[in-house]
């Protein structure tokens, strides 16, 4: 875009804010930008709000943290009132809770949608960020405010002859608001990730036949869904401060029984009965059935080996539980999936199961895709390949820092922040969520609040000091980044090739990039950096 063509372009118009993203966190920190009295302006990609809720629709998809969890906590009567329906709530439904919120705090008026942040470049003599949009805005704002998500910029499918295939295809993060009717067709799904295994046992019920192509095998863990039982909702109510309290100072922002045993000194029997009690119980509380499990590869090892025991007594072809057994890493290391018939589903006549480490893919064909050894049929495709999860949406922005630095160049060998929020070079640039921070391994809902109510207090700080800029200085950061390698290299989770360390996108650098070492730990130590001044940050008036 020409400077040239900006002047016929929108005004230019000045904000204290620009806040990037309308999901869960653009929204939040919207509301609270909105309390302190700053003016602000959000500018979201998609049709809709929603962030991940508007773009995945996909049959199947509803979130595998409990609804009673995943849901703000700023609003007491928000909480009280809002009444969900399933223990697990569905993306429609979490969709309605996000059009609630946006309509009861009339958030609507400051959020442009349609419109895509293409660059945001820092002016180093006017303390602010200059930010453009693919719809020719050109706005300034003191504060640039990252709420792109993590797992928001979907993997565009690479595969040879794609553009010949005859039939449809889709990807799961991408996914038509009229949905998909599979009723009569042969259905190929690429994948098999959370949002693979939550759609397949519902395609596979609809198509007249479906085959899975499977890269790697995944965890997955019965969800055991059910109508929300209405005297647990109603305990938590009773009493939902405390329970919130709880989940901030929990290891994954959710309250899990935990067990302070080794899986290596319990029993084969006690070990049984605590992973029985764990499965039957449902979901990702699986992890949390002994202290070792992430730490450990021999503990480990037997939380694998049940999990294996599961997918034979489940699957009856003792080969296709064979290949739906992960071998190839430790149990919890790529995001355990939580299914409702995942394992059941390859039971049926009409579905097959592809592997393709042994069958690669050639080539997508004007009929359907051709593997090294055989040809498959296939009216639609189904692309549930994930995402550039984590630093994708970031780099996806044109963003230029001091000096005129890019976070591309910045991030070449992988990210680096502060904290998660912060980045060096890049001052009055805050993330939500960001690489670094627990985010993706935690209540991603519990660690928006908690960083959107940081950056809300550290403007407050600001202000009442009568300071224009922060940035995190580069040894806080590298401090943190060695503290963020340090703990993640104690566990297990660098073993496994994960969208967690990068590798499920082609050249990507290999960086376990969120934080592992707990929520409620983590809090504290952003609570003391604020508490003591920002230690880590330079602060300046001009
Ligand atoms: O994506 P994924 P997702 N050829 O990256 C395979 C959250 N989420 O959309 O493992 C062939 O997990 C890839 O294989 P491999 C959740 O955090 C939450 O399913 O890289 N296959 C893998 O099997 C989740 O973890 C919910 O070898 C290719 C699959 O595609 C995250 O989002 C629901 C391939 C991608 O799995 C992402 O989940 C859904 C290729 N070229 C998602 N490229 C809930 O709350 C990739 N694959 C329930």
């Amino acid at each position: 875009m020409t400077r040239a063509a900006d002047a016929t372009a929108s005004p230019v118009k000045e904000f204290d804010a620009v806040v990037v993203g309308a999901g869960f966190a653009g929204l939040y920190m919207l509301h609270r930008l909105r309390g302190l009295g700053l003016s602000a302006r959000v500018y979201e990609a998609g049709g809709g709000i929603g962030g991940t809720w508007y773009w995945n629709r996909y049959p199947g998809a509803r979130c595998d943290v409990e609804s009673m969890d995943y849901s703000y906590s700023f609003s007491e009567e928000l909480q009280q009132e809002w009444k969900w329906t399933e223990r697990y709530a569905s993306q429609p439904e979490i969709l309605r809770y996000i059009e609630h919120v946006a309509d009861r705090f009339d958030l609507r008026r400051d959020i442009e949608l349609k419109t895509r942040v293409a660059s945001a470049i820092w002016d180093e003599t006017a303390n602010r960020w200059e930010v453009r949009t693919d719809r020719g805005d050109r706005v300034f704002a003191q504060f640039c405010i990252m709420a792109t998500g993590c797992l928001s910029t979907a993997q565009t499918p690479a595969f040879k002859g794609l553009e010949t295939f005859g039939g449809t295809w889709n990807h799961t993060g991408t996914w038509p608001h009229e949905g998909v009717d599979f009723t009569g067709q042969r259905v190929g799904v690429i994948g098999t990730g959370s949002s693979a295994i939550q759609s397949i046992p519902i395609i596979a019920r609809q198509a007249a036949s479906l085959v899975v192509f499977q890269r790697t095998p995944n965890f997955s863990v019965p969800a055991h869904n059910a109508p929300l039982d209405r005297d647990f909702e109603g305990r938590v109510k009773a009493n939902y401060a405390e329970y919130r309290r709880q989940a901030r100072e929990s290891r994954v922002g959710f309250v899990v029984a935990s067990n302070d045993t080794s899986a290596l000194a319990a029993t084969p029997e006690e070990r049984l009965r605590e992973y029985e009690a764990r499965w039957n119980r449902g979901g990702l509380g699986f992890s949390a059935a002994f202290s070792d499990l992430l730490v450990s590869k021999d503990a480990n090892d037997t939380a694998a080996a049940f999990f294996h025991d599961k997918i034979r007594s489940i699957v009856r072809d003792p080969a296709i539980a064979e290949m739906l057994s992960p071998t190839g890493y430790p149990i919890g290391t790529k995001r355990m999936c939580v299914d409702t018939d995942y394992y059941a589903t390859f039971n049926r006549d009409n579905v097959r199961l592809v592997d393709l480490r042994k069958h690669p893919i050639e080539a997508i064909t004007p009929r359907g895709l051709r593997t090294r050894d055989a040809e498959y049929e296939l009216d639609s495709i189904v692309f549930a390949i994930g995402f550039d999860a984590m630093t994708g949406a970031l780099l996806g922005i044109d963003i230029r820092g001091r000096d005129g630095l890019t976070l591309g160049q910045k991030w070449a060998a992988g990210p680096r922040t502060y904290l998660g929020i912060a980045i060096a070079g890049f001052p009055n640039l805050f993330a939500i969520t960001g690489p670094g921070s627990p985010s993706v391994l935690s209540n991603m809902i519990v660690s928006i609040e908690q960083h959107v109510d940081w950056i809300a207090d550290c403007l407050v700080h600001l202000r009442a000091h009568g300071l224009h800029r922060i940035e995190a200085t580069v040894d806080a950061e590298e401090a943190w980044v060695a503290h963020v390698n340090e703990v993640g290299h104690a566990t297990l989770y660098p073993r496994a090739n994960s969208w967690y360390m990068g590798a499920n996108v082609p050249g990507k650098p290999r960086v376990f990039m969120p934080y592992v070492g707990g929520v409620g730990a983590y809090r504290q130590r952003c609570s003391d950096v604020a508490a003591k001044g920002y230690t880590g940050f330079s602060l300046a008036s001009a």
